[in-house]
């Protein structure tokens, strides 16, 4: 495998940091994952663009324009005849010294892979999800709010810990006001009576590109389409409730806090709206050859 870092394609065995990388000393850093699909890289520039707004968000300056970022992409898919799969793109603050401060580290590091996905079971895609609400909060918005997209997912893992050991794979993070806010590493929608609702970014969740490639979809097959603030309540009341992200697409959640949602199968509207994304997803997208 030929792996990205810093400015140009490498071996897998040479692909390696710093152990003084502020990335792995104190998660500073931000990243993305993007899928390709049918040789295309899916939603490249929205990818792009959000992580230089979590970079922006924390000071962070990255060594290469959006252009040269996106070819790099391009590039290290083409090295590695990517025709479907995951892309890593990773930026640290770079080696530094063991404090804290950013300002002593020499340069941004950059590192692009191009890889194969885990995905969840195709039963699970089938039959959909159980979660349950987890203690941990989200993140507050003024800590490190869950907008950037940073190297710093303890806060999800403390609650994707918290799903395992209750027997779930994925779980409900609510903010420091009790509303929701997204699962651990996925955006949440609800639908009730043909309106799809999910939460405002600011109620704690990330802008997920592929919530927002959903919302674009829903609302051009004729559905209302809200952002607005929610409570579990609505998800336990809702006729369908579904989870968004790169990884896992869309998938049903057909049971919340033993709350079986709707008939306790994956919904209608989300299997079409499903069926919708896939065919966006393998149409369109930047050219890898
Ligand atoms: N919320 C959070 C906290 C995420 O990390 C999403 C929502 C969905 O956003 P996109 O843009 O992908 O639609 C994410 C992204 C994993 C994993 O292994 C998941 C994400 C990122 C990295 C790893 O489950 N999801």
């Amino acid at each position: 495998m030929k792996v990205f870092l810093g400015d140009k394609l490498v071996d897998e065995k040479d692909a390696v940091v710093s152990v003084f990388d502020h990335g792995l000393l104190y998660g500073d850093g931000v990243f993305e994952g993007i899928r390709a699909y049918n040789g295309r890289v899916f939603l490249l520039d929205e990818h792009v663009d959000r992580l230089y707004d979590s970079a922006k968000a924390i000071a962070l300056n990255i060594p290469m324009d959006k252009a040269q970022m996106a070819q790099a992409v391009v590039d290290t898919c083409k090295a590695n005849a990517l025709v479907d799969g995951y892309i890593r793109l990773v930026v640290t603050r770079g080696k530094g010294t063991l404090g804290l401060n950013p300002y002593l580290c020499d340069k941004a590091e950059v590192i692009i892979i191009a890889a194969k996905i885990q995905l969840y079971p195709q039963e699970l895609y089938d039959n959909g999800l159980k979660i349950v609400t987890v203690g941990t909060v989200r993140n507050h918005t003024e800590a490190i709010n869950p907008r950037i997209k940073s190297l710093n997912y303890l806060n999800n893992i403390m609650a994707k810990i918290e799903a395992i050991n209750a027997g779930c794979m994925e779980c409900l993070m609510l903010n420091t006001h009790g509303q929701v806010a997204e699962a651990s590493g996925d955006n949440v929608f609800a639908i009730k009576n043909g309106v799809l609702t999910t939460p405002p970014s600011w109620c704690g969740a990330l802008e997920g590109l592929t919530r927002n490639k959903v919302m674009e979809i829903a609302r051009k097959a004729g559905y209302e389409v809200r952002e607005s603030v929610m409570a579990r309540y609505d998800l336990y009341v809702a006729d369908e409730v579904f989870l968004t992200g790169t990884a896992a697409e869309i998938i049903s959640v057909v049971d919340i806090d033993k709350r079986p949602i709707g008939d306790g199968i994956p919904g209608k509207i989300t299997r079409e709206l499903s069926a919708l994304y896939t065919e966006c997803a393998r149409s369109e997208g930047t050219p890898i050859a």
